[in-house]
């Protein structure tokens, strides 16, 4: 499935239905009265969330959805139906923004979740409606209410309890692939990974989402590599996942790259719990190992985890650590990381 986090869409409610004038004509029965009946509400637009999404890639192909409009009264008091609503299905997470890009109108975050954001015209009354004691044949009705046009954009912010950061290459899918069923395509160049993707990972007979995310480069938050527009996506993250490639130069150095990218990037970013793991440590030295550590240690100031994913490493202690952040923020309890 393509991946699209984005979308621009125009949503028009319906209109309400006309009133009708009719009155009542039957043989020997003179004077029948007024028998206009009422028009039908006109369709609404809203938003939902729902299970088993996770692009807004439909969106690219249709951008237009418009409710019906409510039936016309008709004579014999017979109001008009109300028009259909239209229910456009988005993932989990995903944000309703006016066309400004900047006002929200609403935040889906759970399934079934759903935010009106046209409401259909009323209908207009029928003459019926206007009949009194000093007039008895009204001929007049209401016509149905106009409804609403707007563009609204959609944004997606995958919720995910901890996202892999990283620069390009450190082994952030490798990682994902390693410790979920999710199959993300690995491979020893940079930028291999274009969109995130989320996997579902089992410990200790828990589970907690991770996302994957593109590499950042210096100079993401200026659109160098892929830009930083994905970071939106650890945004509602509890914890970071910061892998730091043991084969690089200086782990250091790679790892306040990305933290300046983080800084850069502004949302709180750099306030949230970060666990910093030196990966590859199969395809390292103890030396190199030891001096790697010590390296990311002084950049970081707490001591990183060491993982391998592909002999398993390390891997099991990397998740408890994330497990254990996850918890604790999950109950809003202060959280101490390790010094
Ligand atoms: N030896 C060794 N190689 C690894 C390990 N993890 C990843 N690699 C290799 O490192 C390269 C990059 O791995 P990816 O998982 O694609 O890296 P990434 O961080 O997702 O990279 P981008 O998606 O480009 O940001 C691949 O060739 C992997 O096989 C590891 O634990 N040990
Ligand atoms: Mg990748």
């Amino acid at each position: 499935m393509k991946f699209l986090d984005e979308a621009k869409v125009y949503v028009a409610s319906g209109a309400g239905g006309n009133g009708c004038i009719s009155f009542r004509r039957e043989k020997f029965i003179e004077f029948g009265g007024p028998n206009g009946g009422d028009g039908g509400k006109g369709g609404d637009v809203a938003v939902e969330a729902v299970n088993g999404l996770n692009t807004l890639i439909d969106y690219r192909y249709q951008q237009h959805f418009k409710a019906q409009r409510g039936g016309n009264g008709m004579g014999k008091d017979r109001a008009g139906a109300n028009g259909k609503d239209v229910v456009l299905k988005v993932p989990i997470g995903t944000q309703i923004y006016e066309e400004d890009g900047e006002t929200l109108i609403a935040d889906l975050t759970e399934v079934g979740q759903r935010a009106t954001i046209a409401r259909g015209g009323n209908g207009g009354f029928g003459n019926t409606h206007f009949k009194s004691s000093t007039n008895r044949a009204p001929r007049h009705a209401n016509p149905g209410q106009p409804g609403e046009e707007r563009t609204i954009r959609l944004r997606l912010k995958l919720i995910a309890d901890a996202g892999l950061i990283g620069l390009p290459n450190a082994g952030k899918s490798t990682f994902l692939a390693a410790v979920s069923a999710a199959k993300p395509k690995i491979a020893d160049y940079p930028f291999t990974t274009l969109h995130p993707q989320l996997g579902v990972v089992e410990v200790d007979g828990r589970e907690f989402v991770l996302a994957d995310l593109p590499g950042l480069i210096e100079g993401a938050h200026e659109g160098t590599g892929l830009g930083d527009r994905f970071l939106g996506h650890t945004e509602r993250c509890r914890v970071l996942l910061h892998l730091i490639d043991g084969a690089s130069e200086d782990a250091g150095a790679s790892y306040k790259i990305v933290r300046r990218e983080l800084e850069a990037y502004g949302h709180d970013l750099t306030d949230k719990p970060e666990i910093v793991v030196l990966s590859k440590a199969d395809a390292l030295t103890k030396e190199a190992i030891r001096t790697q550590t010590a390296k990311l240690k002084k950049a970081c100031k707490k001591t990183p985890l060491v993982v391998s994913a592909h002999s398993g490493e390390g891997v099991p202690e990397v998740l408890r650590a994330l497990l254990k952040v996850i918890d604790a923020t999950r109950e809003g309890a202060e959280i101490k990381e390790d010094a």
